[in-house]
């Protein structure tokens, strides 16, 4: 499986979709977005506008390609680069995926993405360029897609990017132009075999679908669980071991249409010697939690939503600015707040 780089007009490009880095309001606006407009014409704004919908950062929906050589267009909108934001990247990956899971569920078999978020959005190519290349060969292999996946850069320099982050992780192919998308996946320390992410709890339909290889953990999350597994060799470990997710995190569902909170957890990422049953404070607030009972708060909720993140940011002034940030439940966040862990919450009204 590989993913093809190249220089290039995306608008030229003859594949089944070519992805859009829109805005939210799937107006036509500057750089890629213009130009797909301008050469796919009226009729492509015509389609969108009949929507009358606001596209969340992160999601993506698919339209006709119009004029344009390709046959679809798939529209994402990336993060607005805000320094010192910590969800940013999780977004931007799941612009990636989410157009490569509306390209499957459409039955497309090419698709070209630009360079997502790098332009007006301004993030750094230095975290969007691998994240580009994360999201992407994460996704194909999580789905088993054998879609062609090219990314067209603008710029030489963008080319440039791409190819020494994937030089460095020995996944440019030596004639270059083409990444090896399995030197991409996070690897077993002991054995190298790509990593399995286990998944606890109650994993959704989708998430399991086409996922053949993936580890279902217990029902209760202690500290010293492991979040990874090699099938190979049965290495296991922590996310904070491969990755940087480390430390404690609050994850709350939200029923967005009554503003109020369901549920929550504090749990310890990435720190296994530390089962926070044992911390002063906390232990109250995971007293009493079964899955049962979070299955029927969610039920309750009219339109769940998921928060994750940093403890100390949880003031009630902030509950605004994190339902902005959050307004959506993804698949990911599931599987990373991992419900069962979920504590018998006191509700109380959003201000
Ligand atoms: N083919 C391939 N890549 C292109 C092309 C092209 N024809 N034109 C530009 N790029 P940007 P964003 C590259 O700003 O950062 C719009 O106004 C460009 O070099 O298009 O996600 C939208 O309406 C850069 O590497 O997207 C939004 O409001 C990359 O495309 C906002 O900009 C992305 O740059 C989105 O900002």
């Amino acid at each position: 499986m590989t993913i093809r780089l190249m220089l290039g007009d995306i608008t030229t490009l003859e594949v089944d979709a070519i992805v859009n880095a829109a805005n939210s309001e799937l107006a036509p606006g500057g750089g890629v977005d213009g130009a797909i407009h301008r050469a796919a014409g009226v009729g492509l704004f015509s389609e969108l506008n009949a929507r009358h919908s606001v596209l969340p950062p992160g999601e993506a929906i698919i339209t006709d390609g119009y004029r344009l050589p390709a046959k679809h267009v798939i529209h994402t909108v990336a993060p607005m680069w805000i320094e010192g934001l910590d969800n940013q990247v999780e977004i931007l990956s799941d612009c990636y995926r989410n157009a490569l899971r509306v390209a499957k569920s459409s039955g497309l078999k090419s698709i070209a993405f630009p360079s997502l978020g790098t332009g007006a959005f301004g993030i750094p190519k230095e975290i969007a360029m691998p994240t580009a290349l994360n999201a992407i060969s994460l996704e194909l292999q999580n789905s088993h897609s054998d879609i062609e996946v090219t990314i067209c850069c603008f710029t030489q320099e963008d080319l440039e990017w791409y190819e020494s982050v994937a030089n460095e992780l020995g996944a440019l192919k030596e004639d270059g132009g083409l990444v090896e998308v399995s030197q991409l996946l996070p690897k077993c320390p002991i054995c190298f075999h790509p990593l399995k992410r286990i998944i606890y709890g109650m994993p959704s339909r989708e998430t399991l679908e086409d996922q053949d290889n993936i580890y279902i953990g217990g029902c209760i999350i202690m500290g010293d669980d492991p979040d990874l597994g090699c099938k190979n060799c049965d290495w296991q470990g922590f996310i904070g071991d491969v990755d940087l997710v480390e430390g404690e995190w609050l994850a709350l569902v939200v029923d967005l249409e009554r503003k109020r909170f369901v549920a929550g957890a504090i749990y310890d990422a990435g720190k296994p010697q530390s089962p926070l049953s044992l911390r002063p404070g906390v232990a109250e607030f995971q007293r009493g939690f079964t899955t049962e009972w979070l299955e029927e708060q969610i039920a309750s909720c009219k339109e769940p939503s998921f928060w994750i993140g940093n403890r100390f940011e949880i003031m009630p002034e902030s509950f605004e600015k994190i339902l902005m940030r959050y307004p959506r439940l993804t698949e990911e966040v599931m599987e990373f707040a991992r419900f069962e862990n979920l504590a018998n919450m006191p509700i109380f009204a959003l201000p």
